[in-house]
């Protein structure tokens, strides 16, 4: 065995032993087998660069790394055309003075696209990795290893590939002192204690993840900025990020503040239209190009979610914009204002009030206002990347203007970093939506990319999800949703199946049976996350008051943040109709609006979303409203169980750090999904007053709820009865309290994972909603962890094996420990230290411990005990004694 070989077969056993996940999908591991074989023969170890830019360096690097990693062989160094087979990277200009004979030509290549070419020569063959410029050398060659990494024939090619839209950026949430708003993935890789962080390497290898995807901006700062962002000593600072992004061929971005020239700039005004200010801002912008002449432009969130625009001095977004926009121009500049406006105090009583209408509302009677470098950056839906929104209207309308679709690639409201949820398709369901805006074959992506309208500066931006972490995303699944965001924002036109083939062969290897179970998996996790949280279109039933992250049925209701789903006794749904609702179906073109304004021509996946209807509604297939919410919320829960079998089927043929880890994660998600399962239903049970007609609501086979044990120690906590919040029931409110919610809900804090208190009955300091313990009581031990206390019931089933759940609270102030006995031996032990999103005691803290193979007999005492920590208090909610399925 050579050395190289010897080194390569240790890595990768040590790779089946365990991966972080560092390397993302960017593994280059070794091949074997027939893709091995092929690809020797393809691929000839001589490379030769043409071009001597920085980014065409990491091209060559690249191509060595990728070549050495899968093939085992380190390529030899070559200029200009060797007399041997090579791969060749060079532009097209390069390559017609090299080798004029090859007759290289593509009109057709554009800025950033590149084309794979193989060259005969005689005995001579070259793989061509051409481009007009650099980042097209860059990204070809991405491409090249991509194929070959997924066993993709490269012997003979000819691939033009050019990217869909000119704009595909990431925005970062990342606040300068370094933790991240809606992060998941661990601190900033850019900031910690207000400056830039000293130690760079994470964001040079993040650039390298984003060009292989043809990202080429990434904003380095959260859209609630901070003001100091401006302040000229952390100009040499950002200077330091372009820099370690530069090689990558991803330009930065920074947003800002629009009250900066007060602010930062002394001013005593910030009005777009005052001449100070005009020049605050070209004198501004001028001095950060001094430091980074590559600034690809700026962010920035006005007149939204407490944050001061040009209202206050009754100017409109496109003055606002604009003056930006004038200062950015001569150095080439764009600005992204966000079309996320909306008035956080609406009126919760008045029905004809609604956040969706809100970007249509403020953006629609400007088109045409904004400069030729402002681009309106618009999220998907209309509301905030809930489960499933109709596609925002905004985004069929601007026809004089820039406009880019914004995709959120962090799961604020997914299941943050705790759930597999991979977003791809549900991005390709609202990017290949028809919105008719030049009559019909105008889907969400083209009006996005400007093709439709001829804007040049459009495309996609992304909300990324990354930091510290060794995996980057939390976990090592949510890596699928960068990658699919770049490949998406570079061909839309790709299947979701395509995409996440890809990720799981380049993520996870190529063994058939790993990669169509992945796939099979990824591919279903967005319609199994609905079922268990969101289905019709009610959008995330989340806490949004709070985590964003727990269930909580009403808190996003009798609030003024207007994600309101309007359940009540009699039925549920948003009506958005023009003919009795708020009327934001008729901002759709007509073709559209026709559509959505029945409910019988309405998607039954939205008819919660555009219409109220009563609970014995039927849709399409004659089953009613309300016996759909019951029965997807238990096939989420099997899609999810299943998950974990199939996981586990893959034991062995998964590094087993990854393993483990992914097997972890799902586990916790299938439990998470029984809480969500069971709130939502018993509060719709308790709403609606109809029962389940399946009978399962309320009955919980083997289920012993904590309270009804033996205790000793645990006191006994109610948290009320399930139902509609007496604010939804009043007929008739009160004088005076029509319109005020309890607590008016703060401004979004930056980093802080909810919005203050008030509003249903979520919010921290809130008591939680009854619905989310099992039957509204929990029992919770306060002795302390010197006197544990316990909670025992006999067994009074049939002798077997079974699995034994016990529910318990995991709240991060604390990690309490738990022992479960039956009889006198200690079946299981275990500490509750997840580091879960909810603060509090609630459906989000609830948490579940399974210990199989537990043999029973009638009799036997299984007892629970609880030590608890700090200030968390060993709470159980129930233990379930269910057959065991091995
Ligand atoms: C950056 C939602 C999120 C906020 C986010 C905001 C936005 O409201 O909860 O954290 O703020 O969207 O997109 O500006």
């Amino acid at each position: 065995m050579s050395k190289l070989r010897l080194v390569s077969f240790l890595l990768s056993a040590a790779a089946l032993y365990g991966e972080t996940g560092a390397s993302a999908w960017l593994r280059y591991a070794p091949l074997d087998g027939p893709a091995l074989t092929a690809s020797r023969q393809a691929v000839q170890p001589v490379l030769s660069v043409l071009d001597s830019s920085p980014i065409a360096g990491s091209a060559r690097d690249e191509i060595i790394r990728g070549i050495r990693g899968m093939l085992d062989r380190v390529p030899r160094l070559e200029s200009g055309i060797p007399q041997e087979s090579a791969i060749v990277i060079g532009t097209l200009a390069e390559l017609q003075a090299s080798a004029p004979t090859w007759k290289l030509q593509k009109p057709d290549l554009i800025a950033d696209g590149y084309w794979l070419k193989t060259v005969t020569v005689g005995r001579n063959r070259y793989t061509v990795i051409a481009a007009i410029n650099e980042r097209g050398l860059l990204y070809g060659s991405f491409a090249l290893l991509r194929k070959i990494a997924i066993g993709e024939p490269v012997l003979q090619l000819d691939e033009l590939s050019n990217p869909y839209a000119p704009v595909r950026w990431v925005n970062h949430w990342d606040n300068l002192a370094g933790t991240i708003e809606r992060g998941y993935g661990g601190r900033s890789i850019f900031w910690d204690a207000g400056k830039v962080r000293g130690d760079l390497s994470r964001v040079s290898d993040y650039g390298r993840l984003l060009a292989s995807l043809g990202i080429n901006g990434c904003s380095i700062d959260n859209v609630n900025a901070d003001p100091k962002i401006m302040s000229p000593e952390l100009a040499p600072q950002i200077a330091r990020i372009a820099d370690a992004f530069r090689p990558w061929g991803v330009r930065i971005a920074v947003s800002v503040d629009f009250t900066s020239p007060q602010k930062i700039g002394g001013l005593p005004t910030f009005d777009p239209l005052d001449a100070k200010v005009v020049e605050f801002w070209k004198t501004a912008i001028d001095k950060l190009y001094q430091s980074v002449p590559d600034l690809a432009g700026v962010v920035m969130k006005a007149d939204s979610e407490g944050r001061q625009g040009p209202s206050a001095y009754g100017r409109t977004h496109a003055d606002a914009a604009n003056v930006v926009a004038r200062a950015l121009k001569p150095h080439g500049g764009l600005i992204f204002y966000r079309g996320f406006v909306y008035d956080n105090h609406m009126d919760w009583n008045n029905p004809k009030n609604d956040r969706g209408r809100a970007a249509w509302d403020n953006f629609h009677d400007l088109d045409g206002k904004f400069d030729d470098n402002a681009v309106i950056q618009i999220k998907n839906g209309p509301i905030d990347f809930q489960v499933r929104e109709a596609p925002s209207p905004l985004l069929g309308t601007l026809e004089k203007t820039n406009e880019a679709l914004e995709l959120q690639i962090t799961q604020e409201y997914f299941g943050q970093s705790k759930y597999n949820v991979n977003l791809v398709p549900y991005w390709k369901d609202t990017m290949d939506f028809d919105m008719h805006a030049k009559g019909a074959g105008t889907p969400v992506k083209a009006l996005a990319a400007g093709k439709v309208f001829h804007q040049p500066n459009s495309g996609f931006v992304g909300v990324s999800n990354i930091g510290l972490d060794d995996n980057w995303s939390g976990n090592q699944l949510s890596q699928g949703n960068l990658y699919g965001f770049g490949r998406l924002a570079w061909n839309p036109d790709l299947s979701s199946k395509q995409i996440i083939d890809e990720w799981t062969k380049l993520t996870f290897g190529l063994n058939p049976k790993v990669v169509d179970t992945i796939d099979a998996m990824q591919l279903s996790t967005w319609k199994t996350f609905e079922h268990y949280t969101g289905p019709l279109g009610l959008q995330t039933l989340t806490d949004i008051v709070g985590d964003h992250y727990s269930v909580n049925v009403e808190a996003s209701e009798y609030n003024g943040w207007g994600q309101w789903h309007r359940a009540d006794a009699k039925g549920v749904g948003m009506d958005r109709t023009v003919a009795t609702g708020t009327g934001f179906i008729g901002q759709y073109r007509p073709e559209v609006a026709k559509v959505f304004e029945s409910e019988a021509t309405t998607p039954d996946d939205l008819l919660l979303f555009l219409h109220h209807v009563p609970y014995t509604y039927k849709l399409h297939d004659g089953k009613t409203v309300i016996q759909y919410l019951y029965d997807a919320h238990y096939q989420g829960v099997e899609e999810v169980a299943a998950y974990v079998q199939q996981w586990k089927a893959l034991k062995g043929m998964v590094d087993e750090q990854r393993y483990n880890q992914v097997l972890t994660q799902l586990e916790y998600q299938h439990g998470q999904a029984i809480v969500w399962r069971d709130a939502v239903n018993v509060w719709f049970e308790a709403a609606s007053k109809i029962p389940d007609g399946r009978g399962r609501v309320g009955h919980w086979p083997g289920r012993v709820e904590a309270e009804s044990m033996t205790l000793a120690g645990y006191t006994v906590q109610d948290w009320g009865k399930p139902g509609i919040d007496p604010r939804g029931i009043a007929k008739t409110p009160a004088p005076g309290t029509r319109g005020a919610p309890v607590g008016q809900p703060g401004p979004p804090q930056a980093g802080a994972p909810g919005r203050g208190a008030g509003g249903g009955r979520g919010g921290f300091g809130a008591s939680p909603p009854a619905e989310d313990a099992s039957g509204g009581k929990i029992v919770v031990c306060t002795a302390g962890a010197a006197a544990p206390c316990s909670a025992s019931t006999k067994y009074t089933g049939v002798a077997g094996t079974y699995s034994l759940n016990v529910e318990y609270f995991d709240t991060p102030n604390g990690a309490s420990h738990y022992r479960l006995f039956v009889g006198k031996q200690v079946v299981d032990e275990w500490v509750g230290d997840l580091r879960l999103p909810s603060r509090r005691m609630d459906a989000g803290a609830s948490t579940r411990h399974t210990t199989e193979g537990v043999a029973l007999r009638p009799g036997d005492e299984i007892r629970i005990e609880g030590k608890p920590d700090g200030m968390e208090t060993a709470a159980l909610d129930y233990l379930e004694i269910l057959p065991d399925k091995n």
